[in-house]
């Protein structure tokens, strides 16, 4: 590690920065790299377009934004049991503000803020092959040199914009929900189109119906959705989550998806289906989460298991919603739990609702926007308000749109042409000391995000300390390491039905995005696997 003065930069003429590593990215992942790399006696500076920590949650802002996985506690650091203590959690799944309170105390109670540049975008990141050192310029004209460039760009934050003849033309407010407005936005008195019907769109629908003068639900695909269970945590179950934090955090380490629960181990169809039934009604009594942890093993890999569950689902919108045609439109047709599970506050109830129209766009399909409406097959209708819950480029658009140059200056964008080929969702060939968090072929959306990064952080940190040792100064892996980590990544995702269908882990979303499953799907195994690999002498990659 060559800094003279551990974690202070050195100017060179005041045109170029030094520092031992630049981390993209002041979210969740890019906070605990900080953190981390600076505990370890690096020179560190972080960059982030936006104006505060927090990465998506800085961004998605909008109306019944809140966390839609197993949650409060756990969806948090592990890594400091002071942080732990000193904050209390209301809700199970906590909502947008709430988890941007805590990111922001987590960045006060760490003094994070002093090593981070806002409102400052890297535009340009070009390793050096001479020097084995990255360059990067940003937006703002600071140029920063560093031996290690960690990208914490976020697996969900490049937003996903459609592009439907007429929408620029649209004279009306429009807001994506990847990237609301801080200021409040009001849908009193006003006609509101919502295109997408995802977690986002989900969680949006039914806060926005609840103000506004009339709402209009443009939907592609029909969703699976849960009751979220949400409620309040209770005291007790704080309490015994600080008592036994240790033990919590061993528990989420052995766990597949890194939370402590236990899952329910038993396969679908080893139950009559009259016991099913009735596990199911407790499960959906209780809320979206339990399915998760405490559904059957086998619904995403038995077509019979799967075709169960669906059903049932289906039925429970049969029941909750009056009219049925509108319950007809929302009948998803696709494998449950092949795209991403949706946990819902009162979703399907929404369109029972007089002020809310479902227009199904694969028999209505939008033919354009003009400035005051959009125009479906079936006819116009008039908005003052367009909100895009469209999704995100998600897993690989911001390395993508970062666009890194490695060796001999070739683009991210071209080795990424076909697949987005990486070793252990962490390294590119041709990309030497660039680490990635939560990138393609990583656990990233299968996993507890907060851990998860803290876990990939620790091994990219224990790396470079072993570098350091050593005296290395680049490394990279193999091409051999890629390809084989490649086929294992398909391998996971071919035994389950996730690839069969379309959705935002295949890149089906975005037109023209190589079309495959790239995430890791067995966590737990991952981080045992990439710590194996670290004790075998970093086995895949190669050292200069
Ligand atoms: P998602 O889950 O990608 O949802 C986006 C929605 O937008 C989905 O219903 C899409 O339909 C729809 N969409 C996207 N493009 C279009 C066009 N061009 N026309 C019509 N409809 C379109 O994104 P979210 O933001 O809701 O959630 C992302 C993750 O964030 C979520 O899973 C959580 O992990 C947090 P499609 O299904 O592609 O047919």
């Amino acid at each position: 590690m060559e800094t003279a003065n551990k974690t202070q930069p050195s100017r060179e003429n005041g045109s170029i920065e030094h520092y031992d590593a630049v981390i993209i990215g002041a979210g969740i992942s890019g906070m605990y790299a900080l953190h981390h790399l600076r505990e370890m006696g690096l020179s560190v500076r972080v960059y982030d377009g936006a104006s505060d920590v927090g990465g998506t949650w800085w961004y998605n802002r909008y109306p019944g934004a809140r966390v839609d996985a197993p949650g409060s506690p756990f969806y948090s650091y592990t890594f400091s049991e002071e942080l732990m203590k000193e904050w209390d959690w209301a809700e199970v799944q906590a909502e947008q503000s709430a988890v941007l309170d805590y990111i922001e105390f987590v960045a006060d109670r760490l003094d994070l803020r002093r090593d981070i540049q806002f409102e400052t975008w890297v535009q340009d990141a070009r390793y050096d092959e001479s020097l084995q050192r990255w360059t990067v310029e940003t937006s703002t004209g600071v140029r920063a040199s560093a031996q290690f460039l960690i990208c914490a760009v976020g697996a969900l934050s490049t937003t996903n914009m459609p592009d439907i003849p007429g929408i620029l033309d649209f004279a009306g407010e429009c807001y994506h929900t990847g990237s609301w407005p801080h200021e409040p936005v009001s849908f009193q008195g006003k006609r509101v189109a919502v295109i997408g019907t995802g977690s986002s769109g989900v969680q949006s629908i039914p806060e926005i119906a609840k103000e506004a003068d009339h709402m209009t639900v443009l939907q592609r695909t029909a969703q699976f959705t849960f009751p979220s269970g949400n409620r309040p945590v209770k005291p007790e179950e704080m309490a015994d989550a600080r008592e036994n934090w240790d033990a919590y955090v061993a528990k989420m380490y052995a766990s597949p998806a890194g939370f402590p629960f236990d899952m329910n181990e038993r396969k679908a169809l080893d139950d009559t289906p009259e016991h099913r039934r009735a596990r199911y009604e407790e499960l959906w009594r209780r809320g979206g989460v339990d399915f998760l942890k405490g559904g059957y093993s086998d619904i995403t890999t038995s077509e019979e298991a799967n075709a169960w569950l669906a059903d049932f689902c289906r039925d429970k919108i049969r029941e909750i919603v009056d009219d049925p045609e509108t319950a007809r439109k929302l009948m998803p047709d696709h494998y449950i739990l092949t795209k991403r599970a949706i946990l819902d506050c009162g979703y399907y109830e929404t369109f029972n609702r007089d002020n809310v129209t479902l227009v199904d766009l694969r028999e209505d399909p939008i033919e354009r926007f003009t400035p005051t409406s959009v125009i479906t097959r079936s006819g116009e209708h008039p908005i003052d308000m367009l909100v895009l819950a469209t999704g995100f480029d998600a897993i690989s658009g911001s390395m993508l749109r970062l666009n890194p140059k490695g060796r001999g200056g070739d683009s991210l964008k071209e080795r990424w042409q076909d697949r987005f080929h990486n070793y252990l969702g962490l390294s590119v060939v041709g990309f030497p000391n660039m680490f990635m968090i939560h990138g393609p072929g990583s656990p990233g959306v299968f996993y507890n995000m907060p851990l998860g990064a803290e876990r990939q952080m620790d091994w990219i940190g224990n790396l470079i300390s072993d570098m350091k040792e050593r005296g290395m100064r680049a490394v990279e892996p193999t091409t051999e390491s890629e390809e084989k980590w490649d086929n294992m990544v398909a391998e996971l995702a071919h035994s389950t039905l996730l690839p069969r269908t379309d959705s935002w882990w295949t890149g089906a979303n975005v037109p023209g995005k190589p079309r495959y499953f790239s995430v890791y799907l067995d966590g737990g195994g991952y981080h045992q696997m990439i710590s194996d690999i670290a004790a075998r002498g970093y086995e895949g990659f190669v050292f200069e």
